[in-house]
């Protein structure tokens, strides 16, 4: 019991400090055999080490509205440009559906109606982007974890895809179309959630209408904006690039913890 109960006492620890507690921490962890081994199992301290150490459901820090950006920026694309969108967005989006299909039981087609009806979660958190800027914005929507309960998962089911209605790059293959993928962990993450309003407004065009993700543990690029479709999956290696996303097959990280 005696280890145990230490070892939870170092991760309250942690949890509150954040980065830099983490490192002094790590020297503590490594002398707990258990954590030691995994440790050294593991060859990226900044993804396996910082998921376990600080426990995958750990929140982001969340602000006040007295700390809401006066401009929040919008970054990559701003106005998909296809047929479709134009289509959607001119007739309010109530022609939009967001798919969910791949390793679930029961896939879906859901109006923004059918999200809006289910329980919402609001949260005020801090958006990094690796270009070096950052903003504070409220973003309002559905869990995830929700949607891929209602879904039911199937077997083998370990990756979520999402689909966007944007190209930020035009090639001729469709290589250019913006997708990111996350695991279960973080799709299950009680911050992880489909945003369809930004600070109270349904969510502007230039940030990601009518619906984008918002996976507040990682880095900018993993939020993808214009939510078309979402596809549960057992691996990704043979999406695209096989990176698991626009970027990522770009050469950008595939866990973009912060
Ligand atoms: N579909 C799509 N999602 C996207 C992007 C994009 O170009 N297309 N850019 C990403 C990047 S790099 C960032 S920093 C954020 C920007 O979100 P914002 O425009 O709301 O600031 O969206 C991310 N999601
Ligand atoms: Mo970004």
């Amino acid at each position: 019991m005696k280890p145990n109960f230490s070892r939870r006492r170092m991760l309250t620890g942690l949890m509150a400090g954040a980065g830099v507690a983490m490192l002094a921490g790590c020297d503590r962890m490594t002398q707990s055999t258990q954590f030691g081994a995994l440790l050294r199992n593991t060859e990226k301290l900044t993804m396996s080490g910082q998921r376990l150490l600080l426990g995958r459901q750990s929140l982001a820090r969340e602000y006040s509205v007295a700390d809401l950006s006066p401009v929040f920026r919008a970054n990559g694309t701003q106005s998909p440009d296809s047929e479709e969108y134009a289509h959607l967005l001119e007739h309010g989006f109530v022609d939009w559906r967001l798919q969910v299909d791949g390793l679930v039981q029961q896939p879906l087609s859901l109006s923004l109606a059918d999200l809006k009806r289910l329980p919402s979660r609001t949260q005020i958190t801090r958006h990094d982007c690796v270009e070096g800027w950052s903003a504070i914005g409220q973003w309002q929507g559905v869990h995830l974890g929700r949607i891929l309960d209602i879904a039911r998962l199937k077997p083998g089911a370990r990756y979520v895809i999402f689909h966007c209605a944007d190209e930020l790059e035009k090639t001729f293959d469709g290589s250019g179309r913006y997708y990111e993928s996350i695991d279960l962990p973080d799709a299950y993450h009680p911050q992880t959630i489909l945003a369809y309003a930004m600070n109270g407004k349904n969510l502007p065009v230039a940030h990601g209408a009518p619906l984008r993700l918002r996976v507040e543990r990682q880095l900018g690029y993993k939020h993808a904006k214009y939510l078309m479709r979402i596809e549960v999956v057992s691996a990704f290696d043979t999406l695209w690039g096989g990176r698991g996303g626009y970027w990522e097959d770009r050469g950008y990280e595939w866990y973009a913890g912060i």
